[in-house]
């Protein structure tokens, strides 16, 4: 069991850009993370179990979509506040997060944007509350990069759908009670809908051997004739643009979740290279090690004002998707140097599950895949700025 000796680190006084509201939400989170998450989450992975008592911990810190609206079960909080919540539970855990970002952002959200009034009033609630965890199928095996190629279709056949494919890498799939599923209807145009676990002819199948996010379940969504009733379409969308707003959402929040990673293991390794004797002196003392931890707390730190003025941007409906793309692109990237070079300052010891740098950096490099690749992401930054689409 490990004990979990992270301090604050903020060398720009960037909490003075925050509120109070949010200075109390990241103290709970973290109060939560410390408590519930680091003393096992090692063991977990080692394990590649996803521990299902963490969801009733989630609801009760209110990390399953938190900006939506109190009517419906949400906390009505603004962006930054996700943001924050996302960062201090990536500290924790890149999976721990990734269950919370799903939920929130990839589930709650199209049912609430996308969503009829009885959907939202039939779902958003129980979802907040964690009675029920969904799941988001846009990724197809021959389709991950191009979603606009997938081929999972719905038919209209009258009284309800008939839907047909299989979705891969989704998370929360092998628990997961709805699926917000986007498929290809009789004209070609991309719909969303709900499927539910129990109808006839989904399954769940889990992806095992991962290296990556192993506190995480992943799995398919297989679908082989499955009735969807009519009102599970979502009403309010067709086209790609669909699923890809709910990403915006997503992607802002793993933005923010990067930053909690990588202040993990710049702790670690600030603490580690105090500590650590080699020649006579703390390994601190040398330039070297002080070279990667000044570039470390840099780089944190122009990633920390970057996420703060895109969630300034955000809570005034003014962040473009492209802002949401750099910021993903470079506070993942930026995480995942920070975990290889943390990892170094850990000498051998950084390899094992008695420091976190290994399971974060492992985890990272599904991060920096997921939502859009690293070079998705620079050409969605290529395509605004010159207006040449490099993707196809
Ligand atoms: P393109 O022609 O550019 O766009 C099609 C329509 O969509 C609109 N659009 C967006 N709308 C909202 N937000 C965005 N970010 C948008 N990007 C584009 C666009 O305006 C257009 O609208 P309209 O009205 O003209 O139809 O589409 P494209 O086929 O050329 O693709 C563009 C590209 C490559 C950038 C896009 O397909 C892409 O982002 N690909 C990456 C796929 C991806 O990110 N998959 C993620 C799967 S989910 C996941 O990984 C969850 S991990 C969860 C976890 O565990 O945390
Ligand atoms: P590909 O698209 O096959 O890409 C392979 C390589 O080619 C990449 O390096 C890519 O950058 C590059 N490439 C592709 N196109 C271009 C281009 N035009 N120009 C230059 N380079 C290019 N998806 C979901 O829908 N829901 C989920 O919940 C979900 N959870 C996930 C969880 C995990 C752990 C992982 C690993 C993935 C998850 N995904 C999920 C899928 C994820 O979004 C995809 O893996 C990602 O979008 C990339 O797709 P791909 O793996 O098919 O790679």
């Amino acid at each position: 069991m490990r004990t979990d000796n992270y301090q604050h680190h903020d060398y720009y006084l960037v909490d003075e850009l925050l509120t109070e509201e949010h200075k109390l939400i990241r103290d709970t989170v973290r109060a939560w993370v410390k408590k519930e998450v680091t003393p096992i989450i090692e063991d977990v992975c080692q394990k590649a179990i996803f521990h299902k008592p963490w969801i009733k911990g989630l609801a009760e810190i209110g990390a399953f979509g938190p900006f939506i609206p109190q009517e419906y079960g949400g906390a009505g909080l603004d962006y930054i506040a996700y943001g924050i919540m996302m960062q201090e539970l990536e500290r924790g855990d890149s999976g721990v997060r990734s269950t919370a970002s799903v939920q929130g952002s990839l589930v709650m959200y199209p049912i609430y944007a996308f969503g009829s009034e009885e959907q939202k009033r039939k779902y958003l609630p129980r979802l907040a509350k964690g009675e029920i965890m969904g799941c988001f199928g846009l990724t197809e095996p021959d389709y991950g990069s191009n979603p606009a190629g997938m081929i999972t279709r719905i038919e209209d056949k009258g009284d309800y759908y008939l839907l047909n494919g299989a979705k891969m890498w989704i998370s929360n799939a092998p628990f997961a009670d709805i699926a917000v599923v986007w498929a290809k209807d009789d004209n070609g145009e991309i719909r969303g809908v709900i499927v539910e676990r129990g109808m006839e002819g989904f399954s769940t199948p889990e992806t095992h051997g991962k290296w990556s996010l192993r506190a995480s379940a992943t799995g398919e969504l297989v679908f082989d004739n499955v009735k969807v009733p009519k009102e599970n379409l979502l009403p309010n969308i067709k086209g790609l643009k669909g699923p890809l707003s709910c990403l915006n959402s997503a992607r802002y929040g793993i933005a923010w979740g990067a930053i909690g990673a990588a202040l993990d293991c710049y702790d670690s390794a600030l603490r580690y290279s105090k500590e650590r004797i080699q020649f006579g002196k703390p390994i601190g003392a040398f330039q070297l090690q002080q070279k990667k931890l000044a570039e470390m707390i840099t780089e944190i730190t122009k990633a920390q004002l970057l996420a703060w003025r895109l969630g300034v941007l955000k809570n005034e409906n003014r962040a473009t998707p492209a802002q949401i793309s750099m910021a993903k692109r470079n506070n993942v990237y930026m995480a995942l140097n920070i975990a290889r070079e943390a990892r170094q300052i850990h000498g051998g010891m950084g390899i094992t599950g008695e420091y976190p740098i290994m399971r974060h950096m492992m985890n990272l490099e599904s991060v920096i895949t997921y939502e859009g690749t690293h070079d998705i992401h620079l050409l969605i930054t290529g395509l605004d700025i010159t207006g040449f689409n490099a993707f196809n």
